[in-house]
């Protein structure tokens, strides 16, 4: 019990300092500039914790054509990983991500890399 309080207060320190942070790209799946086989998710994970209604994902493949991806969800073990569902079909080639997201701080934030289709 006292650790957890001690944990608590740590964490509540560190938020005071970092209270001004915004939702910055941790790590994704499929990984910036990676090759793989076409993805059915796409897998977000970030500094913050994200408020998915005001976010949004979207692929541009080959040719500037959008790909159709579902609504975004949070990872339900994660608030801070957003997962996007891939609709369209994803042909071999280069696909650009772009993302945009809000974090719990009300502050938006937008990304964007580049991953291949095998
Ligand atoms: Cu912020």
């Amino acid at each position: 019990m006292r650790k957890t309080l001690i944990l608590a207060a740590a964490l509540s320190l560190i938020g005071a300092v970092q209270a001004d942070a915004h939702a910055r790209l941790l790590k994704s799946d499929p990984k910036a500039g990676a090759t793989v086989a076409a993805p059915k998710v796409l897998r977000l994970s970030y500094s913050e914790t994200i408020v998915p209604g005001n976010s949004s994902v979207s692929v541009t493949g080959p040719d500037k054509a959008p790909v159709a991806t579902g609504p975004i969800a949070l990872d339900a073990k994660d608030k801070r990983t957003v997962l996007a569902p891939v609709t369209g079909k994803l042909a071999p080639g280069a696909y650009k991500l772009d993302w945009s997201m809000t974090s719990a701080d009300g502050h938006t934030m937008t990304g964007a890399f580049v991953f291949k289709v095998k």
